[in-house]
């Protein structure tokens, strides 16, 4: 018989080594404590999905199911609204019930959904994929450039009804998306000046058995159509399913999604039932990368992820090596020589320019990677002949901050035909054929634009009228040309503000004090706002308010965008306004690509960074910390 105190002292150090091993398992968990211990993952992701009626979303989900299978420690809980908005609400608010890590959502009804998208965020990260949410009330988004793929199958009408054009019906997804303006303003602008006209619009919700039924009501009484552009996939199979009811073979159907299924659009293509789709990659893939990025609170996180679309009209040269890719990966030399990277810089012109500069060849010594770095100085000509040596040089790849969008199809091609990855930095091109180019790493300048103008709009004063003059920056680049348009598309809803003048700058503190003070002889104290591209801009047309003997940021309203130290400083004296930011730490982001590339995983198309803005308040909180 084991004595009554040996029995004790069992019993004791049992529960000693019991409690032990829980306060371990704790430890280990810390972040998330008790959930490995007791269910053997760390993350549980939640997937709300509109409806898996779609081939594209079902796709979707398979992607999401893929990638998240290659981590043990993560689980995913799908659902599926079935076509709600209301029950979609609800499936969120379920998967919050179950201690989610991080919310992905689609969207097909973002008007309806957008609440419950910005009241989530405010407890965990959300990653909105495929069809946008209005605002920016999310972690990321992971999606296609819905306006550039509205342009491509603009063009590709064009291209299908020839010189004599044609009349085209379009089947739009559910009203108020934005997915569903940017597709339909794309492909409007792209057939604008033809003889191609919409005749009809529809919406079919991006359902196929609607959109069957709209188009088999209407074209039995008009059957005088050419073409049928379908917003999605499922309503490119109704517009089919229609047609062949009604014997309208000949109409053709463009669609968008292209999905590699069953009854898919690739399917429907290569039977020949669509003339031809563009594929939008649901991304599912790219959300669970980016999810254990942002779970695991990774830097430079960027606000949106943009996929590439392909045009497909013969489904044998999807990803395939033709034109229709940008150039291939670096290829991986055997021994461990750093990769080389040659970065033409455009200049030095700004306060803004020399932190990006500084921050790319920090991050190319942080990263091991050998960078030639070269500045034009302000000269298209010198980039494409500092890039044509490169390419002489056989760099691994090459990074630029192209001057103007235009004029670089002939060298970038000369890139590609030599297989040489181009990373543009910090601003875009405008080119014939987008796969000239591997990525673009940078700004939404549309968004600072309206960033720009819905805080002045805010400002406004019952009864006051708002005379503006806008310095604009160096002409025909890509952060002039979208901070101009940005601004416009918000105060031109609101009549209390009009353009006095607009100015053509260079993003030079000397050019915006000469502009200013020129427009101050010739308009004097009427100017009540001055809207800066950029912050020397901005920095010069204070020194020249001052000199006429007006007070900067009170006789006249400032904003600027970059938003650097100099610009905080301004803002904190109230010289200045207002500044809306614009990243120049692209650096690790370049790298990342860089690195990325040489391990021959796919860019997406756009990394688009996170900004915000700057009031005279937030500047002086920010001032001590801001890196630029
Ligand atoms: O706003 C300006 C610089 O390309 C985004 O160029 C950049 C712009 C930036 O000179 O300060």
């Amino acid at each position: 018989m084991i004595g009554r105190n040996a029995f004790r002292f069992i019993l004791l150090f049992a529960l000693f080594i019991a409690a032990a091993l829980l306060l371990r398992s704790c430890i280990l968990n810390s972040e998330n404590p008790g959930k490995e211990s007791d269910i053997g993952y760390k993350y549980l992701i939640g997937v709300s999905q509109p409806n898996l009626s779609e081939p594209w979303r079902v796709a979707m989900n398979e992607e999401i199911e893929q990638e998240v299978g290659k981590h043990g420690d993560m689980r995913v809980i799908f659902t599926d609204a079935a076509q709600s908005s209301d029950q979609q609400a609800q499936d969120v608010k379920k998967l919050m019930g179950y201690g989610i890590d991080l919310l992905i959502i689609s969207l097909d009804d973002p008007v309806a959904l957008t609440p419950t998208v910005s009241s989530v965020y405010k407890d965990i990260p959300v990653i909105v994929l495929g069809r946008g949410v209005a605002g920016y009330d999310y972690t990321l988004y992971v999606g296609t450039d819905d306006e550039m793929i509205g342009r491509k199958a603009g063009e590709f009408a064009r291209e299908t009804l020839g010189a004599s054009g044609g009349k085209i019906v379009e089947m739009q997804g559910l009203a108020g998306s934005p997915t569903v303006e940017e597709r339909s303003k794309g492909f409007r602008d792209a057939i604008q000046d033809s003889k191609l006209s919409i005749v009809q619009t529809m919406n079919g919700d991006w359902q196929r058995d609607l959109s069957e039924d709209l188009l088999v009501s209407w074209l039995k009484e008009n059957h005088d159509v050419d073409l049928i552009f379908a917003q999605n996939e499922a309503m490119a199979l109704g517009a089919y399913r229609a047609l062949q009811k009604l014997n309208m073979n000949h109409v053709n159907i463009i669609g968008i999604d292209g999905v590699n299924s069953e009854n898919g659009s690739l399917q429907l293509v290569s039977k020949n039932k669509l003339t031809g789709t563009f594929t939008s990659p649901p991304g599912g893939k790219e959300a669970i990368q980016y999810a254990i990025d942002i779970l695991n609170k990774e830097k430079g996180i960027p606000k949106k992820i943009i996929l590439r679309s392909q045009k497909i009209t013969d489904p044998s040269t999807l990803n395939s090596e033709s034109s229709n890719s940008p150039s291939p990966a670096p290829s991986p030399d055997q021994t461990d020589a750093p990769l080389v990277v040659g970065f033409a810089q455009v200049g030095m012109e700004s306060g803004w320019r020399i932190a990006h500069t500084k921050s790319v060849i920090d991050a190319a010594k942080e990263a091991g990677v050998e960078l030639l770095y070269e500045n034009a100085e302000q000269s298209q000509d010198k980039q494409i002949e500092l890039i044509r040596r490169f390419i002489k040089q056989k760099v691994d790849v090459i990074a630029f901050s192209p001057k103007t969008e235009t004029g670089w199809d002939e060298v970038l091609k000369e890139a590609k035909e030599a297989g040489i990855p181009v990373i543009l930095s910090d601003r875009e091109v405008n080119v014939s054929d987008d796969t000239l180019w591997t990525a673009y790493i940078g700004s939404d300048f549309r968004e600072e634009g309206r960033r720009a103008a819905r805080w002045l709009i805010q400002q406004a004063e019952e009864g006051e009228s708002y005379p503006i003059v806008e310095l604009q920056g160096t002409q025909h680049s890509a952060p002039a040309v979208g901070r101009k348009q940005g601004f416009r598309e918000v105060i031109q809803t609101d009549k209390t503000f009009m353009m006095l003048e607009s100015l053509q700058g260079d993003f030079t503190k000397k050019q915006g004090k000469e502009l200013m003070a020129a427009a101050l002889e010739r308009q004097g104290s009427k100017i009540k706002v001055v809207y800066s591209h950029n912050d020397d801009m901005a920095l010069g047309a204070i020194e020249a308010i001052e000199d006429f003997g007006l007070r900067p940021g009170k006789d006249i309203i400032i904003i600027s965008v970059d938003a650097t130290k100099s610009a905080l400083k301004a803002l904190s004296i109230g010289k200045l306004s207002f500044a809306v930011e614009c990243n120049a730490l692209l650096g690790p982001q370049l790298m990342k690509a860089v690195k990325d590339l040489s391990e021959g995983k796919e860019l997406p198309m756009k990394i688009i960074t996170s900004e915000g803005v700057f009031t005279q308040e937030s500047a002086k909180t920010a001032l001590a910390s801001r890196e630029y």
